[in-house]
Protein backbone atom coordinates (compact mmCIF):
# COMPACT_ATOMS: atom_id res chain seq x y z
CA UNK A 1 0.00 0.00 0.00
CA UNK A 2 0.99 3.51 -0.44
CA UNK A 3 2.20 5.39 2.63
CA UNK A 4 2.42 2.00 4.43
CA UNK A 5 4.54 2.95 7.34
CA UNK A 6 2.57 6.18 7.95
CA UNK A 7 -0.38 4.28 7.49
CA UNK A 8 1.00 1.79 10.10
CA UNK A 9 1.66 4.46 12.97
CA UNK A 10 -1.12 6.23 12.20
CA UNK A 11 -3.74 3.67 12.15
CA UNK A 12 -2.60 1.90 14.98
CA UNK A 13 -2.72 5.59 17.10
CA UNK A 14 -6.10 5.37 16.21
CA UNK A 15 -6.77 2.37 17.20
CA UNK A 16 -5.31 3.05 20.67
CA UNK A 17 -7.57 6.57 20.78
CA UNK A 18 -10.83 4.53 20.19
CA UNK A 19 -9.90 1.65 22.64
CA UNK A 20 -8.86 4.24 25.61
CA UNK A 21 -11.22 4.69 28.39
CA UNK A 22 -10.91 8.54 29.26
CA UNK A 23 -10.05 11.31 26.62
CA UNK A 24 -8.62 13.89 28.54
CA UNK A 25 -5.69 16.51 27.92
CA UNK A 26 -3.31 13.73 28.81
CA UNK A 27 -3.99 11.67 25.99
CA UNK A 28 -4.82 14.65 23.72
CA UNK A 29 -0.70 15.34 24.25
CA UNK A 30 -0.15 11.56 23.62
CA UNK A 31 -1.77 11.74 20.40
CA UNK A 32 -0.19 14.82 19.34
CA UNK A 33 3.22 13.47 19.61
CA UNK A 34 2.72 10.35 18.24
CA UNK A 35 1.48 12.12 15.12
CA UNK A 36 3.92 14.10 15.15
CA UNK A 37 6.36 11.15 15.40
CA UNK A 38 4.78 9.90 12.72
CA UNK A 39 4.71 12.56 10.58
CA UNK A 40 9.00 12.61 11.12
CA UNK A 41 9.09 9.32 10.20
CA UNK A 42 7.31 9.64 6.78
CA UNK A 43 10.06 12.83 5.96
CA UNK A 44 7.31 15.25 6.52
CA UNK A 45 8.91 18.76 6.97
CA UNK A 46 9.62 19.48 10.47
CA UNK A 47 7.52 22.63 10.79
CA UNK A 48 4.29 21.39 8.61
CA UNK A 49 4.56 18.02 10.92
CA UNK A 50 4.65 20.31 13.63
CA UNK A 51 2.01 22.38 12.50
CA UNK A 52 -0.27 19.86 12.06
CA UNK A 53 0.45 18.03 15.79
CA UNK A 54 0.22 21.28 17.23
CA UNK A 55 -3.19 22.47 15.28
CA UNK A 56 -4.91 18.39 16.34
CA UNK A 57 -4.09 19.58 20.00
CA UNK A 58 -5.71 22.61 20.11
CA UNK A 59 -8.51 21.88 18.71
CA UNK A 60 -8.93 18.83 20.42
CA UNK A 61 -8.75 21.09 23.40
CA UNK A 62 -10.36 24.01 22.57
CA UNK A 63 -13.38 22.91 20.25
CA UNK A 64 -16.88 22.65 21.58
CA UNK A 65 -18.54 19.13 21.03
CA UNK A 66 -21.19 19.53 18.25
CA UNK A 67 -24.61 17.65 19.30
CA UNK A 68 -24.42 14.17 18.65
CA UNK A 69 -20.95 13.64 17.92
CA UNK A 70 -18.85 11.45 20.96
CA UNK A 71 -15.67 13.47 21.99
CA UNK A 72 -13.39 10.58 20.49
CA UNK A 73 -15.34 10.59 17.34
CA UNK A 74 -14.59 14.66 16.83
CA UNK A 75 -10.96 13.99 17.53
CA UNK A 76 -10.58 11.62 15.16
CA UNK A 77 -12.49 13.59 12.42
CA UNK A 78 -9.64 16.87 13.77
CA UNK A 79 -7.17 14.45 12.98
CA UNK A 80 -8.57 13.45 9.38
CA UNK A 81 -9.35 17.07 8.86
CA UNK A 82 -5.76 18.58 9.34
CA UNK A 83 -3.80 15.75 7.74
CA UNK A 84 -6.08 16.01 4.64
CA UNK A 85 -5.33 20.23 4.52
CA UNK A 86 -1.41 18.84 4.18
CA UNK A 87 -2.17 16.18 1.78
CA UNK A 88 -3.90 18.77 -0.57
CA UNK A 89 -7.80 18.74 0.23
CA UNK A 90 -9.21 17.75 -2.63
CA UNK A 91 -9.17 15.85 -6.02
CA UNK A 92 -8.28 17.64 -9.07
CA UNK A 93 -9.25 16.19 -12.72
CA UNK A 94 -6.88 16.72 -15.74
CA UNK A 95 -7.41 19.25 -17.26
CA UNK A 96 -9.26 17.94 -20.65
CA UNK A 97 -11.65 19.01 -22.67
CA UNK A 98 -13.71 17.07 -25.48
CA UNK A 99 -13.78 19.05 -28.58
CA UNK A 100 -10.25 19.90 -28.72
CA UNK A 101 -7.12 18.40 -28.95
CA UNK A 102 -5.68 18.29 -25.52
CA UNK A 103 -1.72 18.83 -25.69
CA UNK A 104 0.10 17.83 -22.11
CA UNK A 105 3.86 18.13 -22.11
CA UNK A 106 5.64 15.51 -19.41
CA UNK A 107 9.12 17.13 -17.86
CA UNK A 108 10.83 16.05 -14.99
CA UNK A 109 14.72 15.50 -13.55
CA UNK A 110 16.20 12.24 -15.55
CA UNK A 111 15.17 9.29 -13.85
CA UNK A 112 11.77 10.40 -11.93
CA UNK A 113 9.59 7.97 -14.09
CA UNK A 114 8.73 10.70 -17.08
CA UNK A 115 8.63 7.43 -19.65
CA UNK A 116 7.06 5.04 -17.56
CA UNK A 117 4.55 7.94 -16.14
CA UNK A 118 3.83 8.91 -19.77
CA UNK A 119 2.54 5.08 -21.06
CA UNK A 120 0.39 4.49 -17.92
CA UNK A 121 -1.50 7.13 -18.26
CA UNK A 122 -1.74 6.79 -21.97
CA UNK A 123 -3.19 3.38 -20.63
CA UNK A 124 -5.26 5.13 -18.40
CA UNK A 125 -7.10 7.60 -20.24
CA UNK A 126 -7.03 5.60 -23.27
CA UNK A 127 -9.15 2.82 -21.42
CA UNK A 128 -11.86 5.95 -20.78
CA UNK A 129 -12.25 6.26 -24.45
CA UNK A 130 -9.90 9.32 -25.28
CA UNK A 131 -7.56 8.77 -28.40
CA UNK A 132 -4.35 9.04 -27.17
CA UNK A 133 -0.37 9.28 -29.07
CA UNK A 134 2.23 9.48 -27.45
CA UNK A 135 5.32 11.94 -28.78
CA UNK A 136 8.84 10.62 -27.90
CA UNK A 137 10.70 13.83 -27.87
CA UNK A 138 13.56 12.93 -26.08
CA UNK A 139 16.32 13.08 -28.29
CA UNK A 140 19.15 12.90 -25.30
CA UNK A 141 18.98 9.40 -23.93
CA UNK A 142 20.18 6.93 -26.71
CA UNK A 143 17.37 4.48 -26.73
CA UNK A 144 14.68 6.78 -25.37
CA UNK A 145 11.99 6.07 -28.16
CA UNK A 146 12.45 2.83 -28.50
CA UNK A 147 11.81 2.44 -24.60
CA UNK A 148 8.54 4.62 -25.51
CA UNK A 149 7.24 2.42 -28.63
CA UNK A 150 7.82 -1.26 -26.70
CA UNK A 151 5.33 0.49 -23.73
CA UNK A 152 3.31 2.31 -26.17
CA UNK A 153 2.80 -1.49 -28.45
CA UNK A 154 2.03 -3.32 -25.02
CA UNK A 155 -0.93 -0.69 -24.78
CA UNK A 156 -1.78 -0.25 -28.19
CA UNK A 157 -0.79 3.04 -28.16
CA UNK A 158 0.74 4.91 -30.78
CA UNK A 159 4.00 6.52 -30.18
CA UNK A 160 5.62 8.99 -32.94
CA UNK A 161 9.67 9.69 -32.88
CA UNK A 162 12.24 10.75 -35.30
CA UNK A 163 15.55 9.62 -33.73
CA UNK A 164 17.16 11.43 -36.45
CA UNK A 165 16.19 14.55 -35.18
CA UNK A 166 18.46 16.04 -32.70
CA UNK A 167 16.39 19.55 -32.02
CA UNK A 168 14.23 18.84 -29.30
CA UNK A 169 11.61 21.62 -30.21
CA UNK A 170 11.69 20.67 -33.70
CA UNK A 171 11.01 17.01 -32.59
CA UNK A 172 8.10 17.75 -29.91
CA UNK A 173 6.04 20.17 -32.83
CA UNK A 174 6.36 17.17 -35.34
CA UNK A 175 4.97 15.16 -33.51
CA UNK A 176 2.05 17.36 -32.18
CA UNK A 177 1.55 17.78 -35.48
CA UNK A 178 1.48 14.25 -36.36
CA UNK A 179 -1.20 13.57 -34.30
CA UNK A 180 -3.55 16.49 -35.01
CA UNK A 181 -3.20 15.28 -38.30
CA UNK A 182 -4.42 11.91 -36.85
CA UNK A 183 -7.35 13.59 -34.81
CA UNK A 184 -6.21 11.95 -31.82
CA UNK A 185 -7.98 13.96 -28.92
CA UNK A 186 -4.87 13.99 -26.38
CA UNK A 187 -1.50 13.99 -27.33
CA UNK A 188 1.53 13.41 -24.58
CA UNK A 189 5.09 14.70 -24.97
CA UNK A 190 7.48 12.76 -23.30
CA UNK A 191 10.34 15.12 -23.03
CA UNK A 192 14.42 14.86 -22.42
CA UNK A 193 15.48 13.38 -19.28
CA UNK A 194 18.77 14.75 -19.10
CA UNK A 195 18.13 17.02 -16.45
CA UNK A 196 19.59 16.35 -13.01
CA UNK A 197 18.41 19.80 -11.40
CA UNK A 198 15.51 22.06 -11.37
CA UNK A 199 16.98 25.38 -13.15
CA UNK A 200 18.35 23.86 -16.48
CA UNK A 201 14.53 21.74 -16.24
CA UNK A 202 12.99 24.89 -15.89
CA UNK A 203 14.48 26.58 -18.50
CA UNK A 204 13.92 24.12 -21.11
CA UNK A 205 10.10 23.69 -19.76
CA UNK A 206 9.48 27.21 -20.81
CA UNK A 207 11.14 27.11 -23.83
CA UNK A 208 9.15 23.92 -24.88
CA UNK A 209 6.02 25.47 -23.46
CA UNK A 210 6.57 28.24 -25.52
CA UNK A 211 6.22 26.56 -28.74
CA UNK A 212 4.23 23.83 -27.88
CA UNK A 213 1.26 25.44 -25.43
CA UNK A 214 0.42 22.87 -24.07
CA UNK A 215 -2.79 22.85 -21.35
CA UNK A 216 -1.04 20.86 -19.09
CA UNK A 217 2.40 20.61 -18.07
CA UNK A 218 3.07 17.64 -15.73
CA UNK A 219 6.26 17.58 -13.40
CA UNK A 220 6.69 14.05 -12.44
CA UNK A 221 8.39 13.94 -8.92
CA UNK A 222 10.27 11.00 -7.93
CA UNK A 223 8.69 9.94 -4.41
CA UNK A 224 11.65 8.79 -2.69
CA UNK A 225 13.14 12.78 -2.80
CA UNK A 226 10.99 12.84 0.23
CA UNK A 227 10.74 16.44 1.13
CA UNK A 228 13.40 17.80 -0.75
CA UNK A 229 10.78 17.38 -3.59
CA UNK A 230 9.83 20.31 -2.41
CA UNK A 231 12.72 22.60 -4.52
CA UNK A 232 11.35 21.13 -7.93
CA UNK A 233 7.63 21.79 -7.23
CA UNK A 234 8.44 25.02 -6.37
CA UNK A 235 10.67 25.93 -9.00
CA UNK A 236 7.72 24.28 -11.36
CA UNK A 237 4.93 25.87 -9.51
CA UNK A 238 6.43 29.36 -10.16
CA UNK A 239 7.54 28.78 -13.55
CA UNK A 240 4.06 27.67 -14.64
CA UNK A 241 0.40 28.10 -14.22
CA UNK A 242 -1.30 25.24 -16.03
CA UNK A 243 1.25 23.00 -14.09
CA UNK A 244 0.20 20.12 -11.91
CA UNK A 245 2.21 17.10 -10.28
CA UNK A 246 2.29 12.92 -10.66
CA UNK A 247 3.97 11.37 -8.01
CA UNK A 248 6.12 8.58 -8.40
CA UNK A 249 7.28 5.37 -7.03
CA UNK A 250 5.15 5.46 -3.83
CA UNK A 251 5.09 1.61 -3.56
CA UNK A 252 8.61 1.65 -2.50
CA UNK A 253 9.50 4.34 -0.10
CA UNK A 254 8.97 5.25 3.51
CA UNK A 255 9.62 8.87 2.66
CA UNK A 256 6.11 9.63 0.45
CA UNK A 257 4.11 11.75 2.90
CA UNK A 258 7.34 14.20 2.43
CA UNK A 259 7.02 14.08 -0.99
CA UNK A 260 3.19 14.64 -1.12
CA UNK A 261 2.97 17.01 1.21
CA UNK A 262 5.93 19.43 0.05
CA UNK A 263 4.44 19.18 -3.34
CA UNK A 264 0.85 20.46 -1.84
CA UNK A 265 2.86 23.18 0.07
CA UNK A 266 3.69 24.24 -3.17
CA UNK A 267 0.34 24.94 -4.37
CA UNK A 268 0.77 23.16 -7.41
CA UNK A 269 -2.29 20.01 -7.46
CA UNK A 270 -0.93 16.45 -7.53
CA UNK A 271 -3.18 14.59 -9.84
CA UNK A 272 -2.08 11.48 -10.16
CA UNK A 273 0.42 8.72 -8.27
CA UNK A 274 2.84 5.89 -9.49
CA UNK A 275 2.67 3.22 -7.15
CA UNK A 276 4.64 0.50 -9.31
CA UNK A 277 6.90 -0.24 -12.36
CA UNK A 278 3.73 -2.11 -13.94
CA UNK A 279 2.00 0.45 -16.76
CA UNK A 280 -1.54 -0.44 -13.81
CA UNK A 281 0.10 1.19 -11.16
CA UNK A 282 -1.03 4.61 -11.14
CA UNK A 283 -3.77 6.02 -9.14
CA UNK A 284 -5.45 9.04 -9.48
CA UNK A 285 -4.92 11.27 -5.95
CA UNK A 286 -7.51 12.04 -3.63
CA UNK A 287 -6.07 13.09 -0.33
CA UNK A 288 -9.20 12.94 1.54
CA UNK A 289 -9.25 8.71 0.44
CA UNK A 290 -5.87 8.08 0.83
CA UNK A 291 -5.99 10.19 4.39
CA UNK A 292 -8.81 7.96 5.17
CA UNK A 293 -7.38 4.75 4.00
CA UNK A 294 -3.56 5.78 5.81
CA UNK A 295 -5.78 6.10 9.09
CA UNK A 296 -7.68 3.14 9.02
CA UNK A 297 -10.38 4.51 9.67
CA UNK A 298 -12.76 3.06 6.46
CA UNK A 299 -15.06 5.59 5.45
CA UNK A 300 -15.18 7.91 7.80
CA UNK A 301 -16.87 11.33 5.98
CA UNK A 302 -19.33 8.84 4.65
CA UNK A 303 -20.35 7.90 8.73
CA UNK A 304 -20.32 11.44 9.48
CA UNK A 305 -22.62 12.45 7.13
CA UNK A 306 -25.29 9.43 7.50
CA UNK A 307 -25.18 10.03 10.79
CA UNK A 308 -26.24 13.26 10.19
CA UNK A 309 -29.11 12.23 7.49
CA UNK A 310 -30.29 9.80 9.68
CA UNK A 311 -30.38 12.11 12.45
CA UNK A 312 -30.20 9.54 15.09
CA UNK A 313 -30.90 10.95 18.28
CA UNK A 314 -31.15 9.01 21.11
CA UNK A 315 -33.66 10.89 23.63
CA UNK A 316 -32.45 12.35 27.17
CA UNK A 317 -35.46 10.50 28.49
CA UNK A 318 -34.41 7.24 26.68
CA UNK A 319 -30.83 7.75 28.13
CA UNK A 320 -32.13 8.62 31.15
CA UNK A 321 -34.17 5.52 31.49
CA UNK A 322 -31.15 3.46 30.21
CA UNK A 323 -28.98 4.57 33.04
CA UNK A 324 -32.01 3.68 35.47
CA UNK A 325 -31.82 0.27 33.72
CA UNK A 326 -35.00 0.54 32.27
CA UNK A 327 -34.35 -1.19 28.35
CA UNK A 328 -37.44 -2.43 26.92
CA UNK A 329 -38.51 -4.52 23.73
CA UNK A 330 -40.05 -1.11 22.14
CA UNK A 331 -36.18 0.69 22.80
CA UNK A 332 -34.81 -2.88 21.10
CA UNK A 333 -37.07 -2.49 18.34
CA UNK A 334 -36.36 1.30 17.88
CA UNK A 335 -32.57 0.74 17.85
CA UNK A 336 -33.12 -2.11 15.14
CA UNK A 337 -34.99 0.07 13.10
CA UNK A 338 -32.21 2.96 13.58
CA UNK A 339 -29.86 0.57 12.41
CA UNK A 340 -31.80 -0.18 9.16
CA UNK A 341 -32.45 3.53 8.70
CA UNK A 342 -28.40 3.56 8.45
CA UNK A 343 -28.07 1.45 6.12
CA UNK A 344 -26.92 -2.27 7.04
CA UNK A 345 -24.75 -3.27 9.51
CA UNK A 346 -21.63 -4.37 7.25
CA UNK A 347 -21.70 -0.66 5.90
CA UNK A 348 -21.28 0.29 9.67
CA UNK A 349 -19.24 -1.99 11.16
CA UNK A 350 -17.01 -1.24 7.85
CA UNK A 351 -17.51 2.43 8.76
CA UNK A 352 -16.45 1.67 12.89
CA UNK A 353 -12.96 3.40 13.67
CA UNK A 354 -11.33 -0.11 14.92
CA UNK A 355 -13.91 -2.62 14.08
CA UNK A 356 -11.98 -3.44 10.39
CA UNK A 357 -14.30 -5.03 8.35
CA UNK A 358 -13.99 -8.75 9.14
CA UNK A 359 -17.98 -9.34 9.10
CA UNK A 360 -18.81 -12.43 6.89
CA UNK A 361 -21.36 -12.43 4.87
CA UNK A 362 -22.97 -15.11 5.88
CA UNK A 363 -23.10 -14.00 9.39
CA UNK A 364 -24.68 -10.77 8.30
CA UNK A 365 -27.26 -13.00 6.33
CA UNK A 366 -28.56 -14.62 9.44
CA UNK A 367 -28.96 -11.37 12.06
CA UNK A 368 -30.89 -9.69 8.90
CA UNK A 369 -33.25 -12.62 8.65
CA UNK A 370 -33.87 -12.56 12.33
CA UNK A 371 -34.05 -8.87 12.50
CA UNK A 372 -36.74 -8.91 10.49
CA UNK A 373 -38.68 -11.92 12.41
CA UNK A 374 -38.16 -9.99 15.32
CA UNK A 375 -40.00 -6.94 13.81
CA UNK A 376 -42.89 -8.87 12.61
CA UNK A 377 -43.28 -10.34 16.28
CA UNK A 378 -43.08 -7.36 18.18
CA UNK A 379 -45.68 -5.97 15.52
CA UNK A 380 -48.31 -8.50 17.05
CA UNK A 381 -47.60 -7.18 20.48
CA UNK A 382 -49.61 -4.87 23.16
CA UNK A 383 -48.04 -1.63 23.99
CA UNK A 384 -48.16 -3.01 27.79
CA UNK A 385 -46.20 -5.91 26.21
CA UNK A 386 -43.84 -3.99 24.67
CA UNK A 387 -43.06 -1.24 27.56
CA UNK A 388 -42.26 -4.38 30.00
CA UNK A 389 -45.50 -3.37 31.74
CA UNK A 390 -46.53 -7.21 32.14
CA UNK A 391 -44.56 -9.75 31.84
CA UNK A 392 -44.89 -12.47 28.76
CA UNK A 393 -46.05 -15.42 30.01
CA UNK A 394 -46.66 -18.61 28.29
CA UNK A 395 -50.42 -18.15 26.74
CA UNK A 396 -49.71 -14.21 25.72
CA UNK A 397 -46.39 -15.95 23.83
CA UNK A 398 -48.99 -18.60 21.82
CA UNK A 399 -50.95 -14.99 21.22
CA UNK A 400 -48.24 -13.47 19.71
CA UNK A 401 -46.82 -16.57 17.55
CA UNK A 402 -50.44 -17.05 15.94
CA UNK A 403 -51.04 -13.24 15.79
CA UNK A 404 -47.74 -12.92 14.10
CA UNK A 405 -47.82 -16.28 11.97
CA UNK A 406 -44.42 -17.36 13.53
CA UNK A 407 -43.85 -19.90 15.82
CA UNK A 408 -43.63 -20.03 19.72
CA UNK A 409 -40.04 -21.17 19.12
CA UNK A 410 -39.61 -17.59 17.20
CA UNK A 411 -41.50 -15.72 20.19
CA UNK A 412 -39.16 -17.37 22.82
CA UNK A 413 -36.24 -17.10 21.11
CA UNK A 414 -37.16 -13.05 20.77
CA UNK A 415 -37.47 -12.84 24.33
CA UNK A 416 -34.37 -14.86 25.63
CA UNK A 417 -31.91 -12.56 23.07
CA UNK A 418 -34.00 -9.76 24.45
CA UNK A 419 -33.08 -10.90 28.32
CA UNK A 420 -29.74 -10.89 26.95
CA UNK A 421 -29.70 -7.98 25.38
CA UNK A 422 -30.56 -6.22 28.66
CA UNK A 423 -27.95 -7.90 30.15
CA UNK A 424 -25.51 -6.55 28.41
CA UNK A 425 -26.90 -3.20 28.20
CA UNK A 426 -26.40 -2.59 32.00
CA UNK A 427 -22.94 -3.73 31.81
CA UNK A 428 -22.53 -1.12 29.28
CA UNK A 429 -24.24 1.30 31.06
CA UNK A 430 -22.37 0.76 34.20
CA UNK A 431 -18.94 1.37 31.98
CA UNK A 432 -20.46 4.28 30.49
CA UNK A 433 -20.96 5.67 33.34
CA UNK A 434 -17.47 5.20 34.85
CA UNK A 435 -15.55 6.30 31.88
CA UNK A 436 -18.54 9.54 31.95
CA UNK A 437 -19.94 9.16 27.93
CA UNK A 438 -22.19 6.61 26.32
CA UNK A 439 -22.69 5.19 22.89
CA UNK A 440 -20.00 2.75 21.30
CA UNK A 441 -16.61 3.87 20.56
CA UNK A 442 -17.13 6.09 17.39
CA UNK A 443 -21.03 5.82 17.67
CA UNK A 444 -22.84 8.80 18.33
CA UNK A 445 -25.98 8.54 20.17
CA UNK A 446 -26.27 4.65 19.23
CA UNK A 447 -26.17 3.11 22.28
CA UNK A 448 -24.51 -0.10 23.29
CA UNK A 449 -26.82 -2.74 23.14
CA UNK A 450 -28.01 -1.04 19.43
CA UNK A 451 -26.58 -4.39 18.30
CA UNK A 452 -29.10 -6.90 19.63
CA UNK A 453 -27.00 -9.90 20.94
CA UNK A 454 -27.46 -13.07 18.20
CA UNK A 455 -26.58 -10.74 15.91
CA UNK A 456 -22.74 -11.67 15.86
CA UNK A 457 -22.48 -15.58 17.07
N1 LIG B 1 8.74 1.17 -8.16
C1 LIG B 1 8.43 2.10 -9.05
N2 LIG B 1 9.29 2.37 -10.05
C2 LIG B 1 8.98 3.31 -10.96
C3 LIG B 1 7.76 4.04 -10.88
N3 LIG B 1 7.74 4.91 -11.90
C4 LIG B 1 8.88 4.73 -12.58
N4 LIG B 1 9.65 3.77 -12.03
C5 LIG B 1 10.99 3.28 -12.44
O1 LIG B 1 11.89 4.35 -12.45
C6 LIG B 1 12.89 4.16 -13.44
C7 LIG B 1 13.01 5.40 -14.30
O2 LIG B 1 11.82 5.56 -15.05
P1 LIG B 1 11.75 6.34 -16.45
O3 LIG B 1 10.31 6.38 -16.82
O4 LIG B 1 12.67 5.77 -17.45
O5 LIG B 1 12.25 7.77 -16.00
P2 LIG B 1 12.55 9.09 -16.90
O6 LIG B 1 14.04 9.17 -17.05
O7 LIG B 1 12.03 10.21 -16.10
O8 LIG B 1 11.85 8.92 -18.20
C8 LIG B 1 12.46 2.94 -14.20
O9 LIG B 1 13.22 1.84 -13.77
C9 LIG B 1 10.99 2.75 -13.85
O10 LIG B 1 10.59 1.41 -13.90
C10 LIG B 1 6.87 3.74 -9.78
O11 LIG B 1 5.78 4.34 -9.60
N5 LIG B 1 7.26 2.77 -8.91
MG1 LIG C 1 12.44 8.99 -20.11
Amino acid sequence: MVLDSLGKSLSSIMKRLVGRGVVDANLIKELKNEIFRALLDADVDFDIAYAVAERVEQRALNEPLPKGITRRQQIINIVYEELTKVMGEKAYPLNLQKGRTNIILMVGIQGSGKTTTTAKLANYLSKQGWKVGLVAADNWRPGAYEQLKQLGEKINVEVWGDPKEKNAIKLAKKGRDYFVKNKKNVIIIDTAGRHKEESSLIKEMKKLSKELKPHEVILVIDGTLGQAAYNQAQAFAKATPVGSIIVTKLDGTAKGGGAISASVATGAPIKFIGTGEKIEDIEKYDPKRLVSRILGLGDLETLLEEVKRAKIDTSEDQAKAFLKGKYTLRDMMSMMEQMNKLGGLKKILSMIPGMGMNVDDEMLKVSKENLEKFKIIMNSMTDEELDGEVKINRSRQERIARGSGTSLEDVKMLLQQFEQSKKMMKTFMKQAKRRGGGGLPGMPGLPPGAIPPGTFP
